[in-house]
């Protein structure tokens, strides 16, 4: 059977443009929305690349499956808060409009790290970068979410409407303070009076958005056709999880009440923030890079090696809990004992492929800022370069076999090219790596204890192999024999 609309379904009116329709967003921000169950608050989907959401979205009426897989089974669940799908580059005129409503309260946005322009290493606006040299050249047909935002907001001030408040549900540090000065930068170029609008009259909480979903598989598809009967295009596959914090600044309090799907409205993300980013979020990109590299598919898999799961163990308990400051009601060590569990759910196959992408963009606010930390603190910090030493080998486009890795990260080539300047001396090959100030900063570099200790654990690494290195790093005393 097809999934189409009946009329027992709520008649959802767009009330929020979101930016960026992948399956994180249709497994979290649609889920809390359909929990308000306030038909006022329907998401216009908008991708920024491809038709593939669109294409597959709309013959079904724009609903999809939602599947909760735990480690007891599956539950499913139909979702219809989408009130459409529009493909940015076939038509931005189309968004440009549904942006520029009056009826448009909010903007939120899943573009992923790559998709706001910035150096990664200081937050700044890349002026340098295509996406934005195109949008600044023609402003009124974007590709870019921050060309789509300026243009959009200055429409609505044309028009004497209110500005939408733009909600950033991303993993970037301080993400709100982040897109604002990014747009703020990029509206400046256009019309300094535009940007001084922007600055008092919109609003940019921040937020820290929290769920597993990995990508939608062809096995899933199928799997889902079976537990419902119905033949659904574009499941999306979560675990039981998920957590939203979010600040509650939004222009004129328009906002839906999320709360009734257990988001929390606080005034200080950042604390959350920084918990999830470093450990959630550097726990995964740790194993991510050495589970790769160690032959593993999924996160699950990797974890049920007891060696990475005591490395794992090791990284949160010594190097990452000891400098993060515990958000008020919450303890670290449960909320870790909670981290593992998620990991090791078998029922999600997370793979360390996907997780990897995208590294040079990810590692400052997962790993970089807990690394300054402990430097600041002169503490010890051998899981963590190993997990760093991990990334210099994975973009070196080769794994431990000689085989080719599909690197997947917008500096791929710069990586691989800087590497290959020294096939035979590793020590310098790391520097070479450790040297890109776009990522590492002008101080990470410079610390000869940083670049020791990454270079030793590279070195362990090519010595005895991922699994190996994993096993042994961190541990206190060493094993018996
Ligand atoms: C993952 C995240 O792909 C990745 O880089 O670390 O997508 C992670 O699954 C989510 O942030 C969990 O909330």
């Amino acid at each position: 059977m097809q999934l189409s609309r009946t009329d027992e379904m709520p008649a959802w009116r767009t009330g929020l443009v979101h930016l960026g329709l992948g399956a994180f967003a249709r497994a979290h921000l649609a889920l809390y929305t359909e929990d308000t169950s306030d038909a006022g608050w329907g998401i216009l989907g908008v991708s920024l690349q491809r038709p593939d959401q669109r294409d597959l979205l709309v013959p079904q009426d724009c609903l999809y499956t939602a599947v909760e897989r735990g480690p007891e089974g599956a539950t499913t669940r139909i979702v219809t808060c989408l009130t459409g799908v529009l493909v940015a580059p076939e038509d931005p005129e189309a968004v440009l409009a549904a942006m520029s409503a009056e009826g448009t309260r909010i903007v939120t946005l899943t573009i992923t790290e790559k998709g706001y322009c910035h150096d990664p290493a200081t937050g700044r606006l890349n002026l340098a970068h295509p996406t934005i040299e195109h949008d600044l050249a023609h402003p009124q047909t974007p590709r870019g979410a921050i060309g789509f935002l300026v243009e959009a907001l200055r429409r609505r001030r044309a028009a004497g409407l209110r500005p939408f408040t733009v909600l950033c549900c991303d993993n970037l540090p301080a993400n709100g303070r982040l897109v604002a000065r990014l747009v703020e930068a990029f509206a400046a170029q256009r019309d300094p009076e535009l940007a001084a609008w922007i600055a008092t009259e919109a609003r940019f909480p921040c937020s820290m958005v929290d769920r597993i979903v990995p990508a939608t598989t062809p096995a899933d598809v199928a799997e889902v056709e079976a537990l419902t009967g119905y033949a659904d295009a574009a499941p999306v596959i979560h675990e039981p999880f998920r957590q939203w914090v979010i600040e509650d600044r939004f222009v004129d309090d328009a906002r839906p009440r999320w709360e009734a799907g257990g988001a929390q409205f606080v005034a200080e993300v950042e604390p959350f923030e920084h918990m999830k980013l470093r450990l959630l979020n550097g726990a995964h990109s740790a194993l991510a890079y050495l589970g790769y590299l160690g032959g593993y598919e999924t996160i699950a898999e990797t974890m049920a090696d007891p060696g990475y799961a005591g490395f794992v163990e090791r990284l949160w308990r010594d190097e990452i809990v000891p400098v993060v400051p515990p958000p008020p009601g919450t303890t670290l060590l449960d909320y870790v004992a909670a981290l593992e569990a998620r990991f090791r759910n078998p029922a999600i196959r997370h793979r360390t492929w996907q997780i990897a992408m995208d590294g040079s963009q990810k590692l400052p606010q997962r790993l970089l800022g807990t690394i300054r930390e402990r430097l600041a603190r002169d503490a010890p910090l051998p899981c963590l370069a190993l997990v760093i030493a991990g990334w210099v080998s994975y973009t070196s486009g080769v794994d431990e076999q000689g085989e080719p890795i599909d690197v997947r990260d917008p500096l791929a080539d710069r990586l691989r090219a800087v590497q290959a300047d020294w096939p035979e001396d590793p020590e310098a090959r790391v520097r070479a790596v450790l040297a890109l100030e776009q990522i590492f900063g002008a101080d990470l570099p410079a610390d000869g204890r940083f670049v020791a200790a990454v270079t030793a654990a590279y070195g362990d690494l090519r010595t005895h192999g991922a699994r190996a290195a994993v096993s042994m790093t961190g541990r206190t005393a060493p094993e018996a024999p």
